[in-house]
This record gives C-alpha cells, sequence and structure tokens, in this order.
C-alpha cells in the first residue's frame, strides 16, 4: 500500500466530477481518458480508472483489469491517429517516483524516431 489515502479533492477526481473541463477523448463506465495539458508529445493522453485509488499502490487489481484493456486499446488508436513510430506507457506512483497527480493514472505517449524522451 502506499501509506497515504485517496483524497478525492484531487485535480483528476475533479475532472471526474465535471467540476473543471477536459478534453476527452474516451470515456465508458469504469474509465475516463484525456488529453494531458503538459503534453511531452502530440497526442499525449492520461487514462484512469473512475474508482478511487491515489496510485497503483492502493489500487484494487479488479480495477486494474478493466482499466489496463483501454490502455491497450488507446495506445492502438493514439498509435494510428499520430502516425508515431513507437508508444510509451508510463504511470508514477508517489512524490519521489514523479507522481504530482494523486488519482491513478496512465500516461499514453506517441513517440518518434529521433525525438528525445522526456518522461
Ligand atoms: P504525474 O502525476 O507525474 O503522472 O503527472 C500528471 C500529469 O497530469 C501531467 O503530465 C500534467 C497533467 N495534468 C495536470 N493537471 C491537469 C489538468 O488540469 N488537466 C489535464 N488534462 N492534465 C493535467
Amino acid at each position: 500500500m502506499s501509506g497515504q489515502a485517496y483524497d478525492s479533492n484531487n485535480i483528476f477526481g475533479k475532472i471526474l466530477r465535471g467540476e473543471i473541463p477536459c478534453h476527452r477523448v474516451y470515456e465508458d463506465a469504469d474509465t475516463l481518458a484525456f488529453m494531458d495539458v503538459m503534453p511531452q508529445s502530440p497526442g499525449h493522453l492520461l487514462v484512469l480508472p473512475k474508482a478511487p485509488s491515489r496510485n497503483i499502490l492502493d489500487a484494487d487489481p479488479a480495477v486494474l483489469s478493466k482499466v489496463i484493456p483501454v490502455v491497450q486499446k488507446l495506445a492502438r488508436a493514439a498509435r494510428q491517429a499520430f502516425e508515431a513510430d513507437g508508444i510509451t506507457v508510463i504511470q508514477f506512483n508517489e512524490p519521489a517516483a514523479g507522481q504530482t497527480v494523486y488519482h491513478l493514472h496512465f500516461h499514453v505517449v506517441p513517440r518518434y524516431e529521433g525525438q528525445p524522451l522526456k518522461p
């Protein structure tokens, strides 16, 4: 476990509740995906389970089993839509690992030959 409780006042919690806007690209009963406001490359999107968890350390495996197929679907779609040479899927857990928003999310980042890797 991550040691810290989920706090629904995080920015993605607000997006999930519709309190602040996002550029939504996918939604189903369990999952929301939207464009990252600080993209590392064109098409950088974020995939979130709607269920509350701070990160992967406190996530219910049943929730992961629903969100991972969506990550795959959107990675494939982003690769095609943005004509990417590759896709980075990355996910951060706790500040020491680079997490800044404390609702579990997966980055899907199109990559291109010759483009420096940032995240
Ligand atoms: P991290 O917790 O390190 O995985 O990074 C959080 C990501 O969320 C970062 O790439 C920027 C993005 N982000 C932060 N605030 C917002 C927001 O209000 N809207 C959107 N769409 N993305 C955000």
